[in-house]
């Protein structure tokens, strides 16, 4: 029974979650830890939908800031070809093809600390655009400055990706250049302005489980939690700092990041969990445990934004062998989001 002396707001207050929690949680056995995801997954979502996003890379290469894992940072020296900020026309027939192939909401990322200002006028145009075909718009540009947002906001914009990436108490052994606050400054930017939040992190930099525990720990306790929370297994690009560590220390067992899916899955019961870059060094029995776990996103298209990702061939294949099918636009069971 309620507490009927309790402010009503402090009975409807949303569970905040801590860090003994999700380390009890990782601590599980992977069938009781895979049990529980698969219980929250089934009464939030459809079990067997899945929601397609499509990337494109609009400016690539060359960007000022030095994360450990990238390969478009002018601090490494990977060989990545740069590109400036590509045309409109090219932006809106890379989209068309999105949708024909099956995508729902396409990415546009570009390899910037954030947006000048008479860059963002030609993003705006391109979200204008890719929204009139009649995709849901996601764009990834960095760091937001007071006023970028609404434009993106009144262009049509429906989701801002921008990653915590890692737990606070690691920021500074993966990124120098910006901080774990300038993240959550422009996190609470787009929330401000009533775009949708995709937010999510890296597993696999060589990172303590702890410091796994924490990054989820960051996300959930957001509030509101994201709409759409990205979990990427490193991509190792030769020539960034973070790949060279991990190539010396080992590779992360991939079931740690079947588990990482499985907790935000538990954590962000409402949020779409999205299955993101490393999926085709997963291989499908991988996947297939990542969509067991609430996975419930995926990047699709032949390449993420500089590296590879399955070919939409074989991820239709696999969704036919596994009976999944793609969720529609506005697919969401739970309201609010
Ligand atoms: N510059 C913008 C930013 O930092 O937010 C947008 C682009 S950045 C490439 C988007 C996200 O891609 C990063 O936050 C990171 O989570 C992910 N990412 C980049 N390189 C990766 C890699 N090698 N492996 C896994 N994820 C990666
Ligand atoms: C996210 O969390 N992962 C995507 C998207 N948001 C922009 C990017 C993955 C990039 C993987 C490395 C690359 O292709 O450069
Ligand atoms: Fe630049 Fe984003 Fe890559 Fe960091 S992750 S180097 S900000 S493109």
């Amino acid at each position: 029974m309620n507490d009927m002396t309790q402010p009503v707001a402090a009975v409807a207050a949303r569970k905040r979650w801590s860090l003994a929690e999700l380390e009890a949680l990782y601590a599980l056995p992977f069938n009781d830890l895979m049990f529980q995801a698969q219980s929250v997954h089934r009464a939030h979502f459809d079990a067997n939908a899945v929601q397609l996003s499509t990337l494109l890379s609009i400016k690539t290469g060359g960007c000022s800031e030095d994360c450990g894992y990238c390969s478009q940072s002018a601090h490494h020296d990977t060989g990545l070809q740069r590109e400036q900020l590509l045309d409109v026309a090219e932006v809106v027939a890379t989209a068309k093809a999105a949708k024909a192939a099956g995508a729902t909401r396409f990415c546009m990322g570009a390899a910037w600390r954030g947006p000048k200002d008479k860059d963002l006028g030609a993003v705006t145009e391109m979200v204008r655009e890719v929204k009139a075909l009649g995709l849901e718009t996601c764009v990834t540009l960095g760091m937001l400055k007071p006023g970028q947002a609404e434009q993106l906001k009144d262009a049509g914009l429906d989701y801002y990706n921008h990653n915590l990436d890692t737990a606070s108490e690691f920021y500074g052994q993966v990124v120098t250049t910006h901080s774990h606050g300038d993240r959550l400054d422009t996190l609470a930017q787009v929330r401000d302005a009533g775009i949708h939040v995709c937010c999510g992190g890296i597993v696999g930099m060589g990172e303590s489980r702890r410091v796994r525990a924490g990054l989820i720990l960051e996300l959930a306790n957001l509030d509101p939690q994201p709409e759409s929370v990205p979990i990427n297994m490193l991509v190792k690009v030769p020539g960034t700092p973070l790949a060279e560590i991990v190539e010396s220390a080992g590779d992360l067992d991939p079931f740690e990041f079947v588990r990482t899916i499985a907790i935000a899955r538990i954590t962000m019961p409402a949020s779409h969990v999205r299955l993101s870059a490393g999926r085709q060094e997963l291989g499908e029995g991988m996947q297939a445990l990542c969509f067991l776990a609430g996975a419930n996103s995926i990047f699709y298209g032949d390449k993420l934004l500089t590296t590879g990702n399955p070919d939409v061939s074989a991820d239709s294949a696999l969704f036919a062998r596994l009976g999944l099918h793609t969720e529609p636009v506005q697919g969401r069971r739970c309201a609010g989001h």
